[in-house]
C-alpha cells in the first residue's frame, strides 16, 4: 500500500509510543547517541515519514541526504529484495561478485572528469574519507593535509582531526591525528570586507599559509567538501574551488572533493563540482549513493587509485552485495526520473518561500544552497551574530508540526533543508507553511 502524501498528526509529537520506546532507548542505548526527534518511525516513502503512533511526517531531513531518490524507492528495494534472496556476503576480498564491479563502472562514468577512473567501496562516509587520505599519501610519498574552517569529515580519529567543531563531534576525543593544517573557508556571509573580493582573498590565505606553515611540497591533499554539510551550507564563491584545483595540479597535491553529501543529484547536479566544471583527482561519496544502504566509495584518477599495493586496501564489509545492488537501484532511479532536474525545481520552490521569509523576518541574515540543499542562517536582526536560539526553538515549533528538519553550522544558527527529490510540490510547500508558522509563533509575529 502505497503510503498516503499528506501530513498527518493524531497525537502529540513524538506521540505515547514513541515516548515509550524513547524511555527504552533511555535504558538501553549509550547517550553519546542522541536523536533530533523522537518520533519513531515504522515506515516511509515520497516525502512522509510514518511514526509508531500513526503520524504522518513530511520529511524534509532525507536521513541527512541520504534517501535522495526516496525511502524504500522501488528500483532500491526490488534490486537489494533480488539481491539479499541470493547470498548476503562473501567478502569482495575473498570471493568477489559482479554488483561490486558494475557500481565502480557506473562511479567512473558519473563521476566529474572523462579521464581514466577506478574505484575502491566501503560502508560509511568516514570510512571513505579516511582511505582517500592514505591513497593520497601513498600516491604522493607526502604526508600532509589541508583541510577548512567550517569542514566536517566524519567521527574516526583522522576525519576528527578533519572535522572542525569541536562541540558534540571531537570534545574530550582527543589526541587527533597529526599533519593536518586548518585554513580560512570562503565563507561569503560571514567574509569580513567586499563580497565580490571573498574568493581572492580566500585563495590569497589558502596560498600564503600553506607556504608558511606547511610547505607546498609537503602537501599530499588538500580536501574540501564543494559546498559544506554539517557547517552549514556554505556555498564558496565562483571559482574558489578552481583554483583550488588549479594550485594542486600545480604542486603535485591531490585534490579531493568530499561530496558524501553533496552528491548524486543533491545540489541539481551529479556532483556539486559540475557546477563549474571542476575535476577532483579523487572525490569521495556515500549517503544518496544507495539509497539508505551502508555503502560509500573512493573515486579517482586511474594512476593514484593504483598507486596503493595489492591489499592495502578492503575491510570485511565494504562493497557488501546487497548494498551495491541497492546502489544500481538508485542510480537507475536518478538516471530514469532526471533528478538532477527535479532538485532544481525544488531549489526554485524553497528559493521563492524562504525567500518571502527572508524579507519578513529579519532574523534571516543569509539564504543560501543549491538545488535541494538549502538553508537559512538565523542572527539578532540589524547584525550577523548567530542566534542558535531562535534556531533551536523555530526547529521544535516544526517538530511538533510533523516536520522533520535538520539544524547545522558552527555556531547552531543554519536552519537547512534535504528533502528526498521523490517529495510532492504539495508537500514541499506544506513543509514551507509550517516553517513559516513557526516563525510567527517564535517570533510572536
Ligand atoms: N563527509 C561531507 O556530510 C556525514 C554526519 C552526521 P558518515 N554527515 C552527517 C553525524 O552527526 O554523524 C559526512 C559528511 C561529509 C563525511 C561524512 C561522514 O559520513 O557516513 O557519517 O561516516
Amino acid at each position: 500500500m502505497p503510503i498516503e502524501q499528506r501530513r498527518r498528526l493524531v497525537t502529540a509529537v513524538p506521540g505515547p509510543r514513541s515516548l515509550e520506546l524513547a524511555s527504552r532507548k533511555q535504558a538501553s542505548v549509550a547517550h553519546g547517541v542522541a536523536t533530533t526527534l523522537p518520533a519513531y518511525i515504522v515506515e516511509a516513502g515520497g516525502g512522509i515519514l510514518v511514526d509508531a503512533d500513526g503520524n504522518h511526517l513530511i520529511d524534509f531531513g532525507s536521513g541527512i541526504a541520504v534517501t535522495t531518490v526516496g525511502n524504500a524507492a522501488p528500483a532500491v528495494v526490488r534490486r537489494a529484495h533480488e539481491a539479499v534472496q541470493k547470498f548476503t556476503h562473501t567478502c569482495f576480498m575473498v570471493t568477489p561478485y559482479e554488483g561490486y564491479v558494475e557500481v565502480a563502472e557506473k562511479l567512473a562514468e558519473l563521476t566529474p572528469g572523462d579521464h581514466a577512473k577506478k574505484s575502491a567501496l566501503f560502508n560509511s562516509g568516514a570510512e571513505a574519507v579516511e582511505n582517500a587520505i592514505k591513497i593520497a599519501r601513498v600516491a604522493t610519498g607526502r604526508t600532509a593535509v589541508v583541510c577548512f574552517d567550517h569542514a566536517y569529515h566524519g567521527r574516526t580519529n583522522l576525519t576528527m582531526a578533519l572535522t572542525a567543531k569541536d562541540m558534540p563531534y571531537k570534545h574530550g576525543f582527543g589526541p587527533f591525528a597529526s599533519d593536518i593544517y586548518r585554513v580560512p573557508m570562503a565563507y561569503p556571509y560571514r567574509w569580513p570586507g567586499d563580497a565580490e573580493h571573498v574568493t581572492d582573498e580566500a585563495f590569497a590565505q589558502f596560498e600564503s599559509l600553506v607556504h608558511v606553515q606547511v610547505g607546498e611540497n609537503q602537501v599530499a591533499a588538500v580536501i574540501i567538501e564543494p559546498i559544506q554539510g554539517e557547517g552549514g551550507f556554505i556555498v564558496p564563491p565562483d571559482g574558489f574551488l578552481p583554483r583550488l584545483a588549479q594550485w594542486c595540479r600545480d604542486n603535485g597535491a591531490v585534490f579531493i572533493a568530499d561530496e558524501i553529501q553533496s552528491g548524486f543529484c543533491r545540489t541539481g547536479d551529479w556532483f556539486a563540482c559540475d557546477h563549474e566544471g571542476v575535476v577532483p583527482d579523487l572525490i569521495t561519496t556515500a549517503k544518496g549513493i544507495a539509497g539508505g544502504l551502508p555503502l560509500a566509495a573512493v573515486t579517482g584518477r586511474a594512476e593514484l587509485m593504483d598507486a596503493v599495493h595489492p591489499g592495502g586496501l578492503g575491510g570485511t564489509y565494504g562493497g557488501n552485495p546487497v548494498a551495491c545492488a541497492a546502489a544500481l537501484g538508485a542510480i537507475e532511479e536518478m538516471q530514469t526520473n532526471d533528478l538532477p532536474g527535479r532538485a532544481r525545481q525544488i531549489e526554485r520552490i524553497f528559493r521563492d518561500r524562504l525567500g518571502e521569509l527572508a524579507q519578513r523576518y529579519p532574523a534571516i541574515g543569509d539564504l543560501r544552497g543549491r538545488g535541494a540543499m538549502m538553508a537559512v542562517e538565523l542572527v539578532r536582526p540589524g547584525t550577523k551574530e548567530p542566534d542558535p536560539a531562535l534556531t533551536g526553538a523555530v526547529a521544535r515549533a516544526c517538530h511538533a508540526r510533523g516536520l522533520v528538519v535538520l539544524t547545522a553550522g558552527s555556531f547552531g544558527n543554519v536552519f537547512r533543508f534535504l528533502p528526498p527529490l521523490s517529495i510532492s510540490d504539495d508537500l514541499l510547500h506544506e513543509g514551507l507553511d509550517v516553517i513559516a508558522e513557526a516563525f510567527a509563533e517564535v517570533t510572536g509575529d
